[in-house]
């Protein structure tokens, strides 16, 4: 475990009913990483206690509980407003579930701290392991995503891998009501990358551990792909608007199009 405690970056897991694999992800994250912190998003599987058990003896782990559900974009503000008035300046988000590479959190790290002023985004890199609808699903989204950034070089719209610039995204879930629910990782991509936030691509392993082994997602096809279709509605609308500056910007190389 590491014993000294970062003052400028942590590492933020949000939680919904991951039962046992929670506990696992977390001790890996902690192998890797002072301070974690994990916000519980009204799980009901009880996943919590080990973990709360674990945070009582380890004043590197710190679990926040949220009385109900109120989804992945909501559950990571919840715990970046924390983080902020506790003088963080970089968050490292990763998924509860056993799929990111903790072991990747030290680089991961050592890149934003080199540039600062970029977000460090994981690109998947699929094993078998991974269903094919999620990875041919996710090139649309990808699609959309370079053309609403006017190609500022998002490698992965939907991989929740990755270190942010606390306050930037902390200014824009601020102003308008959504990225709450699964649509925080792709809004939060295009919206950094409109304030001019450089994406920085870093390969990251991602695993889809089996049912057996614990895997779980609350990824439902029908719900979550409408509100992504809505997300990239809003957005389209918005980047029509923002267009003249945007390509004024790429034409400048001004952030993010700078090298
Ligand atoms: N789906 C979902 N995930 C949540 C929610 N709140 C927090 N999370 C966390 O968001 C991450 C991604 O969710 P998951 O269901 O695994 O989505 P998938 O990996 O894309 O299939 C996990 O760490 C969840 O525990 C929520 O309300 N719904
Ligand atoms: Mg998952």
């Amino acid at each position: 475990m590491v014993e000294t405690a970062s003052r400028s970056h942590l590492v933020l897991i949000p939680s919904y009913n991951t039962g046992r694999l929670l506990l696992q992800t977390v001790a890996a994250a902690r192998a890797q990483w002072n301070p974690v912190w994990v916000v519980i998003d009204g799980s009901t599987d009880g996943s919590e206690l080990p973990l709360l058990a674990r945070a009582a003896a380890d004043p590197g782990l710190q679990v926040f509980v949220l009385p109900r559900n109120q989804g992945k974009g909501a559950a990571v503000l919840h715990g970046l407003r924390l983080a902020l008035q506790s003088g963080v300046t970089h968050v490292l988000t990763m998924d509860a579930d056993g799929q990111h590479p903790a072991a990747l959190i030290p680089h991961f790290m050592q890149q934003s701290q080199a540039r600062p002023d970029t977000m460090v985004l994981g690109k998947p890199v699929f094993d078998a392991s991974a269903p094919l609808l999620r990875v041919r699903g996710r090139r649309v989204s990808n699609a959309w995503t370079n053309l609403e950034t006017l190609g500022a070089g998002v490698g992965d719209s939907l991989f929740g891998f990755r270190v942010y610039p606390a306050a930037a995204l902390a200014a824009v879930m601020r102003r308008q009501p959504w990225m709450r629910r699964f649509d925080f990782d792709t809004e939060a991509v295009v919206r950094l990358a409109w304030r001019g936030v450089k994406p920085v691509n870093v390969d990251a392993p991602v695993k889809y551990p089996r049912p057996e082994d614990g895997g779980i997602s609350h990824f439902k096809y029908g719900r979550d792909n409408a509100l992504l279709t809505w997300m990239h509605a809003r957005l389209m609308l918005e980047f029509v608007l923002r267009l003249p500056l945007l390509l004024t910007r790429r034409l400048l190389r001004k952030p993010p199009y700078q090298r």
